[in-house]
């Protein structure tokens, strides 16, 4: 392939992705009540720190707002109101697939309701039949880090075997309502989050008795996170089940962020290059079980002389052997190094960062500070190379992007280089991919329209082509505009390459 010139399979479906919660607001209309991630994700004091507290009279926890924090989700850039605007704009880029995610609390407010919410069910209706006039093919996630806050406060969420039920029953009902509509769905958002972020991602709580207990971090326990899990692994077999029985023309797949796979040995020392494997291994987990339809050997040893194994029912590994997915979907944000006597920690950048390591010398730099995240195109490709020989498996790129603090001046376009520059080298490298063997449905620019960010709740960490004009404050009158960049994607995309 020459070098600089880098063609797309014809079908290539050309995007961009976001998260009804980070784009929606409307946070409490047409009956949704809260999920998880409405309460999680505040700017101010602590971001690990769910808005929930636990009511010794009850001896349960119940969503307690932190005053000192601001929750721009709530309203978001009220895409309920303006989707149709908004999604015109994003026609424009010539987009051919456009991912989202169904607000799971919409649908059935508490997650344990009877009937569903049908205010909900039309607002994607006409949400996907938008879409699908605009020539974008949906992509739709089933729970973008979005459990409803009452199956967790309630049931304790995913560590309790009921969530099962009523995920599946969740799952039924949307995809019998959008099938035809709908052909590529997903289970669950960066289900390897989980480990780090345990109550968005996992939707699962923490341990305690002690109303005081600010420290959830440390009152999240091993053993429920493997129980959570098995748990999120046969709900999505239950998914995949149902999808084939209901949308005859649909796929399934699981999605993860890709950001642990790449985990670089520090060095050639065996004990760098042993630990970054099993620093792989704890991303592999997930998709070994919901790829390969059984669990891995190495958790046996990760299980031993201690209370980790999850407690799984007779038809369980059946039910996961019998249905595993269709496809991978994978985020791709930056890579980390191990080495073996350095203590790996959670970035500054925010929750959805992954773990830092020793600085990559070989890298050219980083996003903007606060969050420093090390930008590596290279690691792409090094990712869909890994996952497609482990599992011979279609992969759809739903996530790639670059979060900067931008603002517009006097309604000047906002020009960002930068932001081209990082687009224009990650494809170069998916484009590799391909080239040697990789079967990659399509490319999704992660928050083509600015969003509030998962990892700290901001909005000034910007990843659209389109600007909205909304600062961390709550202030700004929303109106969009398309940056420079819009421009550039919009020629990739007609030319179908660069
Ligand atoms: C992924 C999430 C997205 C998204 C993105 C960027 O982990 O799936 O929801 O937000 O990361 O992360 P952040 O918003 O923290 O910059």
């Amino acid at each position: 392939m020459d070098k600089c010139s880098y063609t797309f399979p014809k079908d290539f479906l050309w995007g961009g992705a976001v998260a009804a919660n980070q784009i929606e607001g409307a946070w409490l209309e047409d009956g949704k009540l809260p999920n998880c991630t409405d309460v999680m994700v505040g700017i101010g004091s602590d971001g690990r720190t769910p808005g929930i507290r636990f009511n010794i009279q009850t001896g349960k926890y119940e969503m307690a707002l932190k005053p000192d924090k601001k929750y721009l989700s709530h309203e978001a850039i009220d895409f309920y109101h303006r989707y149709k605007e908004d999604l015109q704009l994003i026609a424009g880029m010539g987009f051919k697939a456009f991912r989202t995610s169904i607000s799971w609390a919409r649908i059935f407010p508490h997650g344990d309701d009877e009937t569903p919410n049908e205010a909900g069910l039309k607002f994607y209706d006409d949400l996907f039949g938008e879409m699908i006039r605009l020539g974008m093919e949906p992509v739709i996630t089933l729970s973008h880090y979005e459990t409803p806050l009452y199956l967790m406060t309630e049931y304790g969420g995913w560590s309790n075997r009921k969530l099962i039920g009523f995920f599946e029953k969740y799952a039924r009902t949307v995809m019998e309502r959008y099938s035809g509509k709908v052909n590529y769905w997903m289970t669950f958002n960066e289900i390897n989050n989980m480990r780090t972020m345990p109550f968005a991602a996992g939707g699962y709580m923490p341990e305690t008795n002690d109303p005081n207990a600010e420290d959830f971090a440390a009152n999240y326990k091993e053993c429920e996170m493997y129980q959570a899990a098995h748990h999120l692994f046969v709900a999505s077999s239950l998914a995949v089940k149902a999808c084939h029985e209901l949308c005859p023309n649909a796929i399934c797949g699981a999605m993860i962020t890709t950001s642990p796979v790449a985990v670089y040995p520090y060095s050639c020392n065996p004990d760098d290059v042993f630990g970054a494997l099993q620093a792989q291994r704890k991303t592999f987990f997930f998709t070994d079980v919901m790829c390969r339809g059984k669990y891995p050997a190495y958790i046996r040893r990760i299980w031993e002389g201690t209370d980790y194994e999850p407690v799984m029912e007779e038809n369980d590994l059946q039910i996961i052997q019998d249905y595993p997915v269709d496809y991978l979907a994978v985020s791709y944000y930056r890579s980390s190094t191990y080495k073996h006597d350095y203590a790996s920690e959670n970035s500054s950048g925010g929750l959805t960062s992954g773990g830092i390591g020793t600085v990559n010398p070989y890298l050219r730099g980083t996003t903007p500070e606060p969050w420093c995240w090390p930008i590596d195109p290279k690691g792409l490709r090094y990712v869909l190379n890994v996952l497609t020989d482990r599992y011979q498996l279609p992969l759809f790129i739903v996530e790639n992007g670059v979060g900067l603090d931008e603002q517009e001046i006097n309604g000047r376009m906002i020009e960002d280089p930068e932001r081209v520059k990082y687009l224009e080298e990650h494809l170069a490298q998916v484009a590799e991919a391909i080239h040697d063997g990789c079967h990659i449905l399509g490319y999704l620019w992660w928050g083509p329209i600015d969003v509030v960010s998962a990892g700290t709740g901001e909005m000034r960490k910007r990843y659209g082509f389109i600007y909205v004009e909304r600062f961390n404050d709550g202030s700004g009158d929303m109106h969009r505009s398309m940056k420079q960049s819009y421009a550039r994607y919009k020629e990739i995309i007609s030319n179908n390459g660069f």
